[in-house]
């Protein structure tokens, strides 16, 4: 055997030994990649109300050209059983979001763009709010909570979309939640704060706009995803993606020992 291939096998040899443990994505709803006209209930997900529509880019949700308050939220297909413990293994839950109206900040305005998942004691929630509390213009929170709003993250640029991470660790039997916006830490929060009594969407998630009260928003959807990890960093699947890299970095490495 050459040096230069000893020197690619040896490259492949020490990423599949010596990488850390793939991340798996245990669900995933991405607008892009299910293409124009197709929504999660054509992937196994169950809708409430009124159905959001896929551009292509994103699901569009938007219920403010009807007069009248609607709902319109989907869930997904429920994953293994104990997927959410409370305090248990880790896990991320991901999606990408622009809110294209405003949470009114009143009273039952909570869940009209919203994401809510349960484990096996609690239900948790957050909502995407384009202006921070009762504010008209600037930017904007991820909150936690209903009837007051808990920001997670504040100050959002909503002119552009944003990926939200929320990270579980276990912690001794109870759970905290790290909340990344575009891969870097932003805060945590600890389960006394964010729990809620209820029970719906557990070992699943559910998204969209959850009540027929108050006013209503849009905004858009661009992926929702469930990981086994609970950190952006690690959130990367594809084995084969590493096997690529190394084996670039084996050809460039024969090049250059061809010169
Ligand atoms: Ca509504
Ligand atoms: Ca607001």
């Amino acid at each position: 055997m050459s040096r230069a291939l000893t020197t690619l096998s040896l490259l492949l040899a020490s990423v599949l030994c010596c990488s850390p443990a793939s991340a798996v994505l245990l669900l995933n709803f991405d607008a892009a990649s299910a293409g124009a006209g197709v929504t999660p209930s054509d992937q196994g997900w169950t809708r409430f109300g009124t159905p959001m529509v896929n551009t292509g880019a994103f699901l569009l949700q938007d219920n403010t050209g009807v007069s009248g308050q609607q709902s319109g939220e989907y869930l997904s297909p429920t994953l293994a059983a104990g997927t959410f413990t409370r305090g248990g293994a880790p896990y991320g839950i991901e999606f990408r979001v622009r809110p294209r109206t405003d949470l009114s900040f009143v009273g039952n305005a909570w869940p009209e763009m919203y994401l809510t998942w349960s484990d096996n004691q609690f239900n948790y929630n957050i909502s995407v709010d384009k202006f921070g509390g009762a504010a008209t213009s600037g930017t904007g929170d991820i909150v936690y909570g209903r009837n007051s709003f808990s920001p997670a993250i504040t100050g959002i640029d909503w002119s552009t979309p944003h990926t939200i991470f929320i990270g579980h660790r276990g912690s001794g039997g109870s759970s905290v939640f790290d909340f990344y916006l575009d891969g870097a830490l932003v805060s945590t929060v600890t389960d006394g704060s964010i729990a809620r009594n209820g029970s719906f969407a557990r070992d699943a998630v559910d998204f969209g706009d959850g009540t027929t009260g108050d006013i209503d928003v849009a905004g858009e959807w661009y992926f929702v995803r469930v990981w086994n990890v609970n950190n952006p960093a690690a959130a990367v699947p594809e084995v084969g993606s590493f096997l690529l890299l190394s084996a670039a970095t084996g050809v460039v490495l024969l090049m250059r020992r061809r010169k």
